[in-house]
């Protein structure tokens, strides 16, 4: 999953991370965009605490400093924040950094190589993110995979309903916001969608 606080609804945003671990998720990435970077590291400090409990990994999206203070499990960036040469440096080569994908030219980018997956985003249009271009699709997912070996993590608009698609298309991790932030059961959606992944891996 991918958090999103105005998603959690005024919701306590720990809790919707912690049930949304126990119906499943086995791995958040941490989004805030009106934090100052103090406020972003306490609160991805306590995320991390939540999410070692589950053994679950923690990734910081496009703040490579919060990712540093906070030692997490990687960094996510997309192609408007620091470029892959700044992340290795600050981070270090080994440090697993995640790169946004909007166009198909950009997996041909010199940092493009060095990331350990790609975020297909949006695969949907979405509304929790209306700053963005492509809108892959699925037929989008299935022409990165012919092109790529690395991870596909897909995002945008994925929910129950579409999940099993979107994995069919050969997405290999689903990222989620809304349908698991805002569910009046963020535990009972993660694990819908999570028996929905397994369905598609089964058949
Ligand atoms: N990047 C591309 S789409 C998106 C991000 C962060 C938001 C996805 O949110 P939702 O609610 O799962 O559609
Ligand atoms: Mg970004």
């Amino acid at each position: 999953m991918v958090t999103d606080q105005k998603a959690c609804l005024g919701r306590d945003f720990f809790w919707v991370l912690e049930e949304a671990i126990k119906g499943g998720v086995d791995l958040v990435q941490i989004r805030e965009k009106e934090l100052f970077e103090r406020d972003f590291i306490t609160k991805a400090q306590r995320a991390k605490e939540i999410c070692a409990k589950y053994n679950v990994p923690l990734i910081v999206n496009d703040s490579l400093s919060v990712a540093k203070a906070v030692n997490a499990n990687g960094v996510h960036i997309g192609q408007s924040d620091s470029s892959m040469d700044i992340a290795k440096e600050l981070l270090g080569e080994n440090f697993p950094v995640g790169l946004s994908i909007e166009k198909l030219h950009q997996l041909e980018s010199s940092g493009a190589s060095k990331a350990w997956y790609y975020g297909v985003s949006p695969v949907f249009s979405t509304p929790t993110k209306t700053d963005t271009i492509t809108e892959w699709g699925l037929e989008g997912i299935q022409s990165i995979k012919r092109i790529t070996n690395k991870p596909l993590v897909a995002i945008g608009n994925i929910k129950i309903d579409n999940a099993k698609q979107v994995i069919e298309a050969g997405a290999d991790c689903l990222a989620v916001v809304s349908a698991i932030c805002s569910a009046e059961s963020p535990e009972e959606a993660a694990a819908s969608i999570r028996n929905e992944i397994e369905k598609a891996i089964l058949t």
